[in-house]
């Protein structure tokens, strides 16, 4: 753990304490991102800064700790008095944690936003659920994997990485947060049932559905497409499915149950025997599987196909219809991209052909939800986690964000 020779450690303790405090105030996790020194020391200043009223009567000696915190960042030239509890959130945002880690911010639209979760970090941050049009749900689910486990950390790193994105998108020339973005706690499993993950993360859709939210799910493994998409069923009705994975995920069952992460796809194209489901990049299945996606319509764009076929895309997108779910297994993706995942498969897709199907898919369709799963993190490398925030970040840009008409 990094500790900046400014912070001694009974700040730290101060901080961690206070992060706790406020998790359990506010009733959302604060500690995303603990191993990376860039979220330690910011990371529970915010929360004081930019919590309800309530809440900071409720913390009224853990904000004094944190307006002394808050001095011992700023660089001695830029030390001011902090005046009152609503200057703080734009003195903390405009200034000294950033200035630590990358310099000031420049951007005004920036400058007073306040961090209210992970996403994107101390750079943009996310607005309260009331304002949100996209709530991110953390999905830790790794109850069924076979070969590699540790998806269930996919969540926590993804989110972790967000803070090195650049918030300004250089291909839509825009700041896509700006369609309102927040957090949800995470879903909690007890154990390894995957019917009962199902139906947590069900629940936890359906809640952010019913209030008007487009649910972007975040794995674990894949089985959480099942509850994301049960609960966009019972509100919107049919919708087609776009799959980008390197496996058809078209068994019946696997080790005994339907809500396998080998099963998904299966599970969804039962639940809903009329909707189009387009499959981008398997490279492995089994024979039943090829078979029942056949006999089932799903259309199936193999890997061997889109090496050497230019005019795959088109033909996909005119499989589909809106309103459309897309679930991205991460192992879609080539693993020399995206290596940390549990089970890779070589000649999966490129970078920018994933964008353009994305690209195309959000300009064409109205998408009312998605996921991104199967991020296993790897201790060697961490450009999995980044490449997986960017495309989190892409997705965004992609299907929800418009750009802004003049005043
Ligand atoms: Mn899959």
């Amino acid at each position: 753990m990094h500790c900046p020779s400014a912070l001694g450690c009974a700040d730290l303790v101060a901080h961690f304490r206070l992060a706790g405090k406020l998790a359990k105030a506010l009733h959302r996790p604060v500690c995303y991102g603990f191993a990376s020194p860039r979220w330690l020391l910011p990371m529970a200043t915010p929360w004081v800064c930019g919590a309800a009223p309530h809440v900071r009567e409720a913390l009224q000696q853990p904000g004094q700790v944190h307006r002394q915190a808050i001095a011992r960042y700023d660089v001695p030239a830029q030390r001011q008095t902090i005046k009152n509890e609503s200057d703080a959130s734009a003195e903390y945002c405009s200034r000294s944690p950033c200035d630590d880690f990358g310099g000031p911010l420049t951007d005004p639209r920036l400058a007073r936003r306040f961090v209210k979760g992970p996403f994107l970090g101390e750079e943009c941050c996310e607005v309260d659920l009331a304002q949100a049009r996209i709530a991110i749900l953390p999905c830790p689910f790794d109850g069924t994997t076979t070969y590699k486990k540790g998806a269930d950390r996919g969540p926590e790193v993804l989110l972790s990485a967000t803070p090195q994105l650049e918030p300004f998108d250089l291909e839509i020339e825009g700041y896509p947060f700006e369609v309102g973005v927040t957090t949800l706690p995470a879903v909690k499993f007890e154990n390894d049932d995957p019917a009962e993950a199902v139906r947590r993360i069900q629940a936890a859709a359906d809640h952010a559905v019913q209030g008007g939210k487009i649910v972007l799910g975040l794995g674990g493994e894949h089985s959480i497409s099942i509850g994301l998409t049960r609960a966009l069923r019972s509100h919107r009705g049919s919708f087609s499915v776009l799959q980008i994975d390197a496996h058809a995920d078209l068994r019946d069952q696997y080790e005994g149950s339907p809500f396998n992460h080998a099963c998904v796809m299966h599970t969804i194209a039962e639940d809903d025997r009329d909707a189009a489901i387009v499959s981008v990049g398997i490279r492995a299945c089994c024979e039943q599987e090829v078979l029942y996606a056949r006999e089932r319509g799903i259309h199936q764009f193999l890997g061997h196909r889109i090496a050497r076929d230019r005019g795959w895309i088109e033909e996909a997108l005119s499989r589909l219809k809106s309103p459309l779910y897309v679930t991205f297994d991460l192992d879609g993706l080539d693993p020399s991209i995206l290596p940390s995942t549990g089970t890779p498969v070589p000649g999966g897709l490129s970078w920018f052909d994933t964008l353009e199907l994305l690209q195309r898919a959000g300009s064409r369709f109205e998408v009312i939800g998605a996921d991104i799963n199967e991020l296993k993190p790897d201790p060697v490398n961490h450009h999995s986690e980044f490449l997986a925030a960017q495309l989190l970040y892409k997705m965004i840009a992609y299907f929800w964000w418009r750009p802004q008409r003049p005043q």
